[in-house]
Formats: structure tokens, C-alpha cells, sequence
């Protein structure tokens, strides 16, 4: 069945900040305490979703969550009034209050991982929400999503939204930042991609300065409650030294898209044998596997996280030219502006390169990539999902307004100690859901 690609992007919440939360994420430790600008952080997100679809691409949005997380501080022992838990918390465990404010659910590339109807056996869009357990401020967020997701995907006949898998080390998950899929056609069946970390009961090589987000345990279980059979699943070892380097997620050294896997020379452990294993996986369903793998004197390991090259969204047009999209600090990197500059003349299937600025994101190692979930989607399929989330004019007119309304332009980590910040999400997001047709997602509102 015919189908395409939709790109669902997180919008900034209110509360965006630097609060230096992720360990083993180079660019959120070294803009720890910077003060950040939410409404610029906002409007970068939401221009890069106009313009995509301004292109023809299926742009969709994904609500914030609300933050602070009361919930979190009084889970954590914080009692009284709302004001009153934030102001205890700012005085006795700052980095509660950082954690409990986080706007992270902004990078949905992390939200949960989506397998096609087409691969799955119960021929249902699977979602399964990333449990995000290595990081509190990360691992508070699958409840959340799990609620915006069934809001939007809510026919249960042709969506299954899995609750995330039991949040604990062995089985750390961090979505679709470390899945990617691979098919002829989006609506054909595919080969789906899942790159772990380190895996807790096997024998491979673990990183020796960061941890390793993803298990090998985690993948295989999301791929089993998707369905998918071995025949369609490749798993793939990062190596560790980059994850020591930087690479907390596949996707900051690697993107795939169709029938091309767009990444570093230093990706995977045996990178050979997983090009074969995915060259013979998908010659199987008809699909000619295309690797661009960029080495590493050209572009080095550090060039890659610093810019975010392989962070960037590799999108196929209604045309079938591929667009790469990358973020600013690309061109801004001798390195990497001189090797995008030459993709024309190496004859690559990557047929145009956009630029955006999305440095609000970036300065917390977000980049094009892990501000969206893709989600394949036939037809029939897109037709069930909630239609007030689909970006187009109106809806980018009223998020833009609505953003100016709601929005601070300066944020430090100090004014996370304001219980007014609280008020004003709650209020900006009440609106929301009015303007996204969500109905009542907050516990806020319930
Ligand atoms: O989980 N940063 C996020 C960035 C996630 C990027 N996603 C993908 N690569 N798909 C993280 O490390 C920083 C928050 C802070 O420090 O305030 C943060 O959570």
C-alpha cells in the first residue's frame, strides 16, 4: 500500500533551560548554566516543521509535557502547595528542581520507537516509549508521552501504543534515536535497524567514560513486542570508544533513510559485517542497501559531535530527490562545510542539503534529529490521526502567536525557583491542547 514518512516534531516547552543534566552528552555539560532563550528555542523548532512542510514533507507536533513535574517532586518527598514544593526543592535539592523542569521531551527522537504496520505481524503501527533510564530528568517523561501519543494515535484498531519497558539498567531504551529503518518503498515491508550501547548479559566491549544508553536486551525486547521477525531486524553493536567520545545516541554518528544509511567510518563494532548483514536483509525484500560512509580523516569523531552532521534528517521528497537537513553549526565547521560542499560531485543519492538553525536545541545536543519522530503511515493510517496536529498555516500562525504569548525569552537556572514559571506553562498549555485538539492530556487538567 502506497505510504510516506511523517515527521513528528517536539515543540520547545517554556521551560527549556541548560542544566547541565546529561552526562556523556558533551553539549549539555558545556552550556551548563548558560541562560537559555525558550522562545527563540520555540521558534527555531517550529520553523524548521513550516518549512519542511512548506516542502511537501508530512510535518506533525508533538506537545510538551508539563513542567515542572510536581508530580516528581512530591514523589520525592516535597509537600504543601505547589509554590511551596518549588520553593523547597530550590533550597534543599536544586537538581531535583533542574531534573523535575527539563524540557527534554522536546527531543521526540527519544519519545518512543515506531515500527510501520508494514513490518509489524499484527499489521498495527507499534509505538513503544522510551523508558529513558539513565537519566531522571529523561526517565520521568514515557508516562507523559505515552498519554500525547495515544491522544494522537488513538484508533486503536491500526495503532498499538506499548507501555516503555521496565526502567532499570539492563533494559535502558532511548527509542528511535537508536533505530532506524530500511525498505524499498515506505510502504513495503523493511529491515529495522536497532543500535544498542552495550548489552547487559552478553560479552561485548562497554564504554569506559559514559555510560551506554541502549541495551542490546532493551532493542531486542521492543522489536519482539513489535513483531518483528528475524528476518526483518539487524542488530547492531556502537563502538564504544566513540560513546566515549560523545555518541550518547546512534543518531549523533548515524541516519538512514530507505534504501541509504548515511554515517561515520567509526559507527558500529565490525562495521562490514553489519553492511552485509543489512545488504542481504534487504536484498530480501527487494531493497539495494547504499551505505555513504564518511571516514574519519575527512570528518573526525570530534567534527561529528561538535556539528552534529549525522544528527540531520535524511527525507525523501515527493519527487524522490533526498534532502539532508543539518543544523548551522555544519557550515560553521571547516571540516564538515568542505565535505557537504563535495557530496554533488561524489555522486551520492543525497540530492540537496538544507541548513537551519536550531542552536537553542544544540547547545543541550539536540539537533535536527532528535527533535523529530518518524512515523510511517499509509493512507488509511493518516487519515486516523488526530488532525489538529498536522503543521500548516493556521496551525504554525496560532503556535507562533501562542508562543509569543506564553513564552520567556530568557531563562537561567535560577528562575527555575520561580513558582510563576509553573503557572505560565500550565496556562500555555491548557491553550494548547485547545489548539492541537487534544483534548485533556495534563494531569493539571484532569
Ligand atoms: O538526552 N539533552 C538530551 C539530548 C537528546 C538528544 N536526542 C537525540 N540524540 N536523539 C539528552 O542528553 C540536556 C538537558 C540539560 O542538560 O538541561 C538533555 O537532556
Amino acid at each position: 500500500m502506497q505510504a510516506f514518512e511523517a515527521n513528528f516534531d517536539g515543540l520547545v516547552g517554556p521551560t527549556h533551560n541548560y542544566a547541565g543534566l546529561s552526562f556523556g552528552n558533551v553539549a549539555s555539560r558545556n552550556n551548563e548554566k548558560s541562560v537559555a532563550n525558550p522562545k527563540a528555542a520555540a521558534k527555531q523548532g517550529l520553523r524548521k516543521m513550516k518549512q519542511l512542510a512548506d516542502l511537501g514533507f508530512h510535518q506533525g507536533v508533538l506537545p510538551p509535557l508539563e513542567r515542572p513535574s510536581l508530580k516528581l517532586l512530591r514523589e520525592l518527598g516535597f509537600t504543601g502547595s505547589d509554590a511551596s514544593v518549588i520553593e523547597r526543592a530550590a533550597r534543599e535539592a536544586p537538581e531535583l528542581l533542574a531534573a523535575a523542569s527539563s524540557a527534554s521531551a522536546m527531543w521526540t527522537a527519544n519519545a518512543a520507537t515506531v515500527s510501520p504496520s508494514a513490518d509489524t505481524s499484527d499489521e498495527r503501527v507499534h509505538f513503544t516509549p522510551a523508558n529513558l533510564a539513565s537519566k531522571l530528568h529523561r526517565a520521568i517523561e514515557h508516562g507523559e508521552t505515552r498519554r500525547s501519543l495515544s491522544a494522537i494515535f488513538a484508533d486503536e484498531a491500526r495503532f498499538r501504543i506499548h507501555h516503555a519497558l521496565p526502567g532499570t539498567p539492563a533494559l535502558g531504551d532511548e527509542g528511535a534515536a537508536n533505530h532506524t529503518r530500511f525498505c524499498s518503498e515506505y510502504g513495503a515491508r523493511g529491515v529495522e535497524f536497532f543500535v544498542y550501547g552495550r548489552s547487559e548479559y552478553g560479552q561485548g566491549p562497554q564504554p569506559q567514560r559514559y555510560p551506554a544508553r541502549q541495551t542490546l536486551e532493551a532493542s531486542r525486547a521492543v522489536a519482539r513486542l513489535h513483531g518483528l521477525g528475524e528476518r526483518s531486524t539487524v542488530f547492531a553493536q556502537q563502538l564504544p570508544d566513540v560513546i566515549d567520545a560523545g555518541v550518547f545516541h546512534n543518531d549523533v554518528i548515524a541516519v538512514g533513510n530507505r534504501e541509504t544509511l548515511f554515517c561515520h567510518q567509526r559507527a558500529f563494532l565490525d562495521q562490514p559485517k553489519v553492511y552485509d548483514e543489512l545488504r542481504m536483509k534487504l536484498d530480501a525484500q527487494g531493497a539495494k542497501f547504499t551505505a555513504i560512509e564518511v571516514p574519519e580523516d575527512e570528518v573526525g569523531v570530534a567534527d561529528a559531535v561538535s556539528s552534529y552532521l549525522f544528527n540531520s534528517q535524511l527525507l525523501t521528497g515527493a519527487d524522490g530527490r533526498q534532502v539532508l537537513v543539518v543544523p548551522q553549526e555544519c557550515r560553521e565547521n571547516a571540516r564538515v562545510a568542505k565535505y557537504l560542499d563535495s557530496l554533488g560531485a561524489r555522486s551520492t543519492p543525497i540530492d540537496e542539503v538544507l541548513v537551519f538553525d536550531l542552536r537553542e536545541s544544540m547547545k543541550n545536543g539536540g539537533g535536527p534529529a532528535c527533535l523529530r519522530l518518524r512515523v510511517v503511515l499509509n493512507d488509511a493510517e493518516r487519515a486516523a490521526v488526530n488532525p489538529g496536529v498536522w503543521m500548516n498555516d493556521t496551525l504554525f500562525a496560532h503556535l507562533d502567536a501562542w508562543i509569543d504569548t506564553h513564552y520567556r525569552d530568557q531563562l537561567a537556572p535560577a528562575d527555575l525557583a520561580d513558582p510563576q514559571l509553573l503557572d505560565q506553562s500550565r496556562t500555555a498549555l491548557d491553550e494548547l491542547t485547545t489548539i492541537l485538539r487534544l483534548g485533556s492530556i495534563y494531569d493539571f487538567q484532569r
